[in-house]
């Protein structure tokens, strides 16, 4: 790579340069924005080149490809990113030092794309990473949403959602490629017939024509010139309006139609780990898959003149059920587009096809109404049908007679098309995302699929991108760690391991606290800042950032500081280490009951930050609008990391490594990936409570759990509960909240994620944490373990995964 070309002054002339052709002005003129802007431009340059380059390479050795298909992609900002894996950040640092600028205030220009909600769009973000620096071929495709997720503002103490606009600074990293346009049909009807040859004809009539516009970011690896692409597909209407037709009532029907096709890249649903069902979502889904797969198979008939070696070629990944439709589709366009028949379109189909599932939760497995399938894609309906038809004629082998079990495990029953169901029976692949994860695939959710196919099921255990959250977000830590054991391990993460063998190094373990301080009083700055409130720098900064979600269980943590509270009341004068809790949360704005938990937050933090009994020996901090950017400042600061689902419910869970590679301390359950971290760090160095899934799930399943009981037994309990339902002085009421725990309802059980149950274990646990605090070398001693234990979450390490086990792809990753 030719780093030696970006040095200061190169950097300052091209930055210049940028200035004066795109803004006619100087650098003495610019705003911190054209700066902004400049940087990026020139940053861009090196990008585009790479990737003109790794496209020529893909073209000319025709080598297999992977395409990841995800209906979000939460990238974060861009600049910083790419000059660090350019190998041009301290250069570029040290070039806007001498124009009179701060790198940090320059990057904070930038918009942070919020194409995502939370784990899976975040996910999707660091495999590309990962893709580029292993030197794996992908390309990753979603929509170019115009708006991502919402802005939350909080307004007395209530989340607020407001439109985020983030193209219009976003724009400098997508280069559009509209001669790669394609059209996707949506509604209408179909008329199909054999002609005289006997060849299938399919014919459309009356449906809504979207063109797809591709945008591409280029994603850049570390110290290398292999480019991932990511591909964004904005919907546009074809249909010209024209006046003259209104009399004929043409053009109201044009109208509607232009206004459907435009609306479907219009916004990104909100809800994380839950299912919407809306009409609009299936466009949006079919969209993506329509797109994407005529886009590859184009490509693929140019170079090859046939699609019969696709497999061979290609890889289609789908991140969860969403891009599902992949199958169908695929079978459409090599059947009625290129005359192939059933048995080979099939045996191509279910080859290319590998599938990620993310979640067990119940509601978030998707379900369409067959009804709604055929009304807006009625020949995918008509190919789903035959799928289902021969899948079940499959079953019958297996389970003779079961009829029971042949309809619980079809594709399509009782009016219903289950995605995962055919995401299984259409693919090679099928994994999870956390060994815990996989393991309840196999053994309960799909059980009766791993009996049929034992061959297709997998682990992959997720990984973070630990360039940008450990190298980028943590400067001073990764200089540290540099200085110890050098730079190998920002290519090799398992080398972090090394670090190991500083235990000793009271040095070593004094600086570590030291960063940490300096993180925290950063974070602490912002909290002055934006909450108003003045935190304890002496005080353990214990965080919970994550969507709100019932399973994640932030009702356990607000439980427990609501305890603490009324100890400290008690007892003012105790040899209490203090706490100051910070949360980050999105609530999907349709779910009420998160919504009530962060105005609960709020109440807490209200009653608790302004007692004068308490001091600063307790503050509790909701952070607004948590995302990306926040986070890389976040993490950094925390010294607990708050882990605290349900056992069995989070798939895996990856804020759990940003803050482990960061050297936070775990509080957690021995859920998704936190068994993995556990075993990484061993027990003396974390902080595991609560029950098991095996456990949690026979509870559940007894229906014999009754918190009643508990608050009836545990004064500690009782007495939260009983100032919950009281409220806390500010005129809210938080008996609906009470009563869910206590009581259960919308026909569910009471406290169904059994936050009473694990109360107490979790308070004994968060005892310990304070003990342990009260030996800064010890402490320090176990965060060094935990960063030197992190290397095996890192995404290059799950790439290179899928690349050998899964997509069968060369990597240059040494495991
Ligand atoms: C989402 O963020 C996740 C799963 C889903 O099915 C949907 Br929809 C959204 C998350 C899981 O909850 C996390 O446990 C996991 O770490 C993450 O996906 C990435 O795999």
């Amino acid at each position: 790579m030719p780093k030696n070309l970006y040095t200061k002054n190169a950097l300052k002339e091209a930055i210049a340069g940028k200035l004066q052709r795109h803004f006619a002005c100087e650098v003495a003129d610019a705003t911190k924005d054209q700066i902004y802007e400049a940087c990026a431009l020139v940053v861009r340059d090196a990008l585009t080149e790479h990737m003109i380059q790794t496209q020529n390479e893909v073209e000319k050795y025709g080598e297999r490809q992977v395409h990841y298909l995800c209906m979000e992609f939460l990238v974060g900002r861009s600049l910083r990113n790419n000059a660090y894996n350019l190998g041009m950040l301290d250069e570029l640092t040290a070039a806007l030092k001498e124009m009179g600028y701060e790198m940090a205030d320059i990057f904070e220009q930038e918009a942070d794309p919020g194409l995502g909600n939370g784990g899976l769009g975040r996910l999707a973000a660091c495999y590309m990473d990962g893709m580029a620096t292993t030197g794996v071929r992908g390309t990753g495709y979603s929509i170019r949403y115009e708006h991502g997720i919402f802005k939350q503002k909080i307004e007395d103490g209530q989340q607020v959602e407001l439109p985020d606009s983030w193209l219009a600074s976003g724009d400098v990293w997508q280069i559009p490629a509209m001669d790669d346009t394609r059209e996707v049909r949506i509604g209408g009807t179909i008329d199909t017939h054999f002609d005289e040859n006997g060849k299938l004809v399919v014919e459309y009539h009356d449906y809504t024509p979207v063109l797809a516009v591709p945008y591409d970011m280029p994603i850049s690896g570390y110290d290398t010139g292999n480019i991932a692409r990511l591909r964004l597909w904005e919907a546009k209407s074809p249909i010209a309006l024209d006046m003259k037709l209104f009399s004929s009532g043409e053009y109201l029907k044009a109208l509607e139609k232009h206004a459907m096709a435009e609306t479907i890249s219009m916004v990104l649903y909100p809800e994380d780990n839950h299912r919407e069902g809306q009409s609009l979502r299936l466009k949006q889904q079919y969209f993506l898959v329509s797109a994407t797969l005529q886009d590859i198979c184009a490509k693929h008939k140019a170079k090859y003149g046939t699609l019969a070696n696709f497999a061979h070629k290609h890889v289609l990944h789908i991140n969860d059920t969403h891009p599902t439709l992949v199958i169908p589709e695929l079978m459409r366009i090599l059947m009625d587009d290129n005359d192939m028949s059933w048995e080979n379109a099939w045996n191509i189909t279910s080859q290319s096809v590998a599938y990620t599932n993310h979640t067990v939760m119940p509601e978030a497995l998707e379900c369409w109404p067959v009804s709604l399938v055929q009304e807006l894609m009625p020949r995918i309906m008509q190919i789903i049908h035959e799928i289902n038809e021969r899948f079940c004629r499959d079953l019958w082998n297996y389970f003779p007679n079961d009829f029971q079990k042949i309809s619980r495990l079809a594709i399509v029953s009782d009016g219903i098309v289950r995605m995962a169901h055919l995401a299984i029976a259409g693919s090679f692949s099928i994994n999870g995302v956390s060994a815990l994860h996989s393991d309840i695939l196999k053994e309960r959710v799909f059980k009766d699929f791993y009996t049929i196919y034992p061959a297709k099921f997998r682990n992959v255990t997720n990984g973070i991108a630990h360039r940008r959250w450990l190298c980028e977000a943590n400067p001073k830590l990764a200089a540290l760690i540099e200085s110890k054991i050098g730079k190998g391990y920002r290519k090799h993460p398992s080398e972090l391991q090394v670090l190991a063998n500083y235990g000793e190094d009271k040095a070593l373990l004094a600086q570590l606290g030291q960063i940490k301080r300096d993180n925290k009083l950063r974070l602490a700055e912002y909290i002055k800042e934006h909450n108003g409130i003045e935190v304890n720098m002496d005080s353990i900064f214990d965080v919970q950032v994550k969507r709100l979600h019932e399973y994640k269980r932030q009702m356990l943590n607000i439980l427990h500081i609501i305890s603490l509270y009324h100890k400290l009341k008690d007892n003012p004068g105790m040899d209490f280490v203090p706490r100051t809790f910070v949360f980050g949360s999105k609530a999907a704005p349709g779910y009420a009951v998160a919504k009530k938990t962060i105005q609960l937050i709020h109440s807490i933090a209200n009653m608790i930050n302004n007692d004068p009994d308490i001091g600063d020996k307790l503050k509790v901090v909701f952070i607004e609008d948590y995302k990306v950017s926040l986070a890389e400042m976040i993490m950094p600061a925390a010294e607990i990391s708050e882990q605290i689902s349900i056992a069995g419910k989070e798939a895996s869970g990856t804020g759990n490594m940003k803050f482990m590679m960061n050297g936070a301390l775990t509080i957690g359950t021995m859920d998704g990936a936190n068994v993995e971290i556990c075993e990484a760090v061993g027990r003396e160095n974390i902080f595991i409570f609560g029950m098991e899934t095996p456990e949690a799930e026979a509870l559940a399943a007894s229906g014999n759990y009754e918190p009643m009981l508990i608050y009836q037994n545990d004064p500690v309990i009782k007495r939260v509960m009983d100032h919950m339902i009281h409220g806390f002085g500010d005129g809210v009421d938080y008996t609906d909240l009470a009563n869910l725990l206590l009581h259960g309802g919308n026909g569910g059980p009471a406290d169904r994620y059994m936050s009473l149950k694990d109360f107490s274990s979790y308070a004994v646990a968060q005892e310990r944490v304070g003990e342990m605090y009260r030996r800064p070398e010890n402490w320090n001693y176990m965060s060094l373990m935990n960063i030197a234990n992190s290397g095996r979450f890192a995404a290059d390490r799950s790439v290179a995964e899928y690349a050998q086990n899964i997509w069968r792809v060369k990597t240059n990753f040494a495991f």
